[in-house]
């Protein structure tokens, strides 16, 4: 497919709510949509980015100025017959994955389109419903906490997820878990804690956790090692995986048992279908995470969802928890903790709404 153009896109967007975490509260989206066009069609993606880098060190700024002066220069005008050919045109790009990954992923749909299949069938997937959990930002105190936990599980979700933080952790999760003793849950501590916490993370042993996710630094798989050596609950990493041979030395070091994986993260679908595959080789689930999309981040993981080694509940909850209007037509809703691949037409299987995308457009850009 020859890429005519690429059009940029931001939106800001406020969720409903501050979602808090160890590195930060979010409550303002900068929304950056990537379009495609080629062949008379046009494929979508949302950069995954937040405004500020503390996730990553990637933000909405970055990822515009990547594309604009590094990628869209070696993509536009050209043909690409698959997306690995279009990754191979970027591999001189260091880095800067979520940038790539949106274009990559504006690729898929784009080919999906063309080929008239829903995006899961190029993935490889198998069509089916996708079980989710919610993922609790830190709350104002324990009793609101164990409030919003029952308030989801109540509506049917999965699993769920409590961010922490030093201060905030083992009060939180024993109430909770006192509140909650059948219910799935789990931790994400977004690489607040050091190895010389590893005392108080093993008090965490005592409330039967599915998985406690990104405890240590970004770039520590050496230490989170050491940390599951001591610690009956299973690690999942999710920023220390950016890539297959991450996947496969976080594994092989048994920095964890599990992988959080996000599409954006690593760069795209292409290698998010590696580290899936890398994971399937050692044994070790998987599961889709979130970051706080809107409806088009959120049809791409719902599909990506639908390959055989995601077995464990994902982060795409229903997208009125966050938004109060989405950007799309199709409401993303978890119906029992389980959402279903949307399906109104190829590729994503979504459909933007364009009027409100054009009312809310604070900058556009094609190159
Ligand atoms: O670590 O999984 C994370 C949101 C933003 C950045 C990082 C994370 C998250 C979430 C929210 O946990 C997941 C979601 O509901 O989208
Ligand atoms: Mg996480």
């Amino acid at each position: 497919m020859k890429i005519d153009r690429i059009e940029l896109r931001e939106l800001p967007m406020r969720l409903r709510f501050p979602f808090q975490t160890s590195f930060g509260v979010e409550q303002e989206r900068r929304i950056l949509l990537v379009t495609l066009y080629a062949d008379g069609l046009e494929g979508f993606s949302e950069c995954v980015a937040g405004a500020f880098p503390g996730y990553s060190s990637e933000t909405t700024d970055t990822c515009w100025t990547i594309i604009e002066r590094f990628v869209a220069p070696r993509l536009v005008r050209r043909s690409f017959a698959t997306p690995d050919e279009l990754l191979h045109a970027l591999s001189d790009v260091r880095g800067h994955d979520m940038a790539v990954a949106a274009v990559e992923m504006a690729f898929w749909d784009l080919q999906a389109k063309a080929l008239d299949v829903p995006l899961w069938v190029l993935l490889g997937g198998r069509y089916r419903p996708i079980p989710v959990g919610v993922s609790i930002g830190i709350q104002e105190s324990v009793e609101a906490t164990v409030a919003v936990a029952a308030r989801h599980v109540a509506e049917g979700y999965k699993r769920v997820k409590l961010k922490i933080a030093p201060g905030w952790d083992v009060r939180v999760v024993a109430a909770v878990r006192e509140a909650l003793p059948e219910t799935p849950l789990t931790v994400d501590a977004n690489s607040a804690y050091r190895l010389t916490d590893a005392r108080l993370l093993r008090e965490l042993d005592a409330f039967g956790l599915d998985y406690v996710e990104q405890p240590l630094a970004h770039d520590d798989l050496v230490d989170h090692a050491e940390l599951q050596r001591q610690l009956a609950t299973s690690i999942c990493l999710d920023e220390s995986v950016h890539s297959p041979e991450d996947a496969r030395k976080g594994l092989q070091l048994g920095a964890g048992r599990i992988i959080n994986l996000k599409v954006g993260r690593v760069r795209g679908f292409r290698r998010a279908r590696q580290v899936h595959d890398v994971a399937a080789a050692f044994g070790a689930p998987v599961w889709c995470g979130g970051m706080l999309e809107s409806g088009i981040g959120r049809a791409a993981n719902l599909h990506l969802s639908t390959l055989d080694g995601f077995t464990l509940p994902g982060d795409t909850s229903s997208a009125s928890r966050y938004w109060e209007r989405d950007l799309i037509d199709q409401p993303l809703e978890a119906t029992d903790g389980m959402q279903i691949v949307p399906s109104d037409g190829p590729g994503l299987g979504v459909t933007l709404d364009r009027s409100f995308v054009e009312a809310r457009t604070t900058r556009v850009e094609t190159y």
